[in-house]
């Protein structure tokens, strides 16, 4: 397993806005216990009974073609919240971001079967105006061996010094130009570096907030890839005055604009605070 990263990463992560990490991400035990969660979380079935936040596509009710995504599956399932609020995933995020301390602001669970259209590329940040700060950094892990035509996520190099655009909710889910986003945002005349994440089971990788991102169709024929991710954000983040999410927002206390542990736990701070509660998950190591 990873535990720490080098100086020589860290650079890399500053200097491409994204760092790839061939394995070692997930526990090797958690690999299988993880991808069994995918069928049942997508068939509705919660072990907690709690639904995630976002359910972004049905069996029977959605085209098959379709990338299948849920955010805030932790909610649901605690296997699922072991991994994706686990302290070392966390720990490693902060350090690439140079965060003192990281909650949780989302997962999610991504499932692209042979056949799945794209994600359109996007910069996460986009989606946060209603954080102070609005930034984040973002671990995705790879649940599978991912090739490069099997629609693996894919960074534009270098996109994270460009300035953050509105974000493009209808053009998200299955567009046919997935590139149109950072082609538009690209300084005059420059060509897209678009990099695959070419991984190991449990490999996976971190993006900065403003980087470009998503995945192509995957055009394998036969492999399907499974990916769980966090979105991270600084542990002192605040909900901002008067701009909302339409999902998000609801966790807002009356007059409070700070951030309820319940919903966004502290998942690592460098001065050893953790949320209490997540002591209860299981272990997955
Ligand atoms: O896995 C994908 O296709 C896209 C994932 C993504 O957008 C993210 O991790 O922020």
């Amino acid at each position: 397993m990873i535990d720490s990263l080098t100086l020589a990463q860290i650079e890399l992560f500053e200097r491409d806005g994204f760092l790839v990490v061939e394995e070692g991400l997930v526990p090797e035990r958690a690999l299988g216990l993880l991808r069994e969660r995918y069928v049942p979380l997508f068939d509705g079935e919660y072990e907690t009974g709690i639904r995630p936040d976002e359910v972004n596509w049905v069996p029977g009710r959605d085209p098959e073609d379709r990338t299948r995504q849920l955010c805030n599956a932790w909610k649901s399932d605690p296997v699922v919240a072991a991994q994706v609020l686990s302290e070392r995933t966390g720990r490693l995020a902060a350090l690439l971001a140079g965060y003192s301390g990281v909650r949780i602001l989302q997962d999610n669970v991504l499932w692209k079967p042979p056949g799945t259209k794209a994600i359109g590329f996007h910069q996460d940040s986009s989606y946060a105006d209603y954080l102070v700060p609005s930034e984040m950094i973002t671990c995705w892990i790879s649940l599978h061996e991912t090739q490069a035509d099997a629609g693996p996520i894919e960074f534009v190099r270098g996109s994270h010094t460009w300035p953050k655009s509105p974000p493009a909710r209808s053009e998200f889910h299955a567009p046919d130009d997935w590139l149109a986003g950072p082609r538009a945002a690209a300084p005059e005349g420059l060509e897209l570096d678009t990099v695959p994440v070419v991984v190991k089971p449990g490999g996976g990788s971190f993006h900065h907030g403003l980087t470009w991102h998503g995945s192509a169709p995957n055009f394998s024929g036969a492999v399907a890839r499974m990916a769980l991710v966090s979105h991270f954000i600084p542990v002192e983040t605040r909900f901002h005055e008067t701009n909302v999410d339409v999902t998000y927002s609801r966790y807002r206390r009356r007059g409070d604009l700070s951030l309820d542990e319940s919903f966004f736990p502290v998942v690592w701070t460098e001065s050893g605070y953790r949320t209490p509660w997540l002591a209860a998950l299981p272990v997955l190591d």
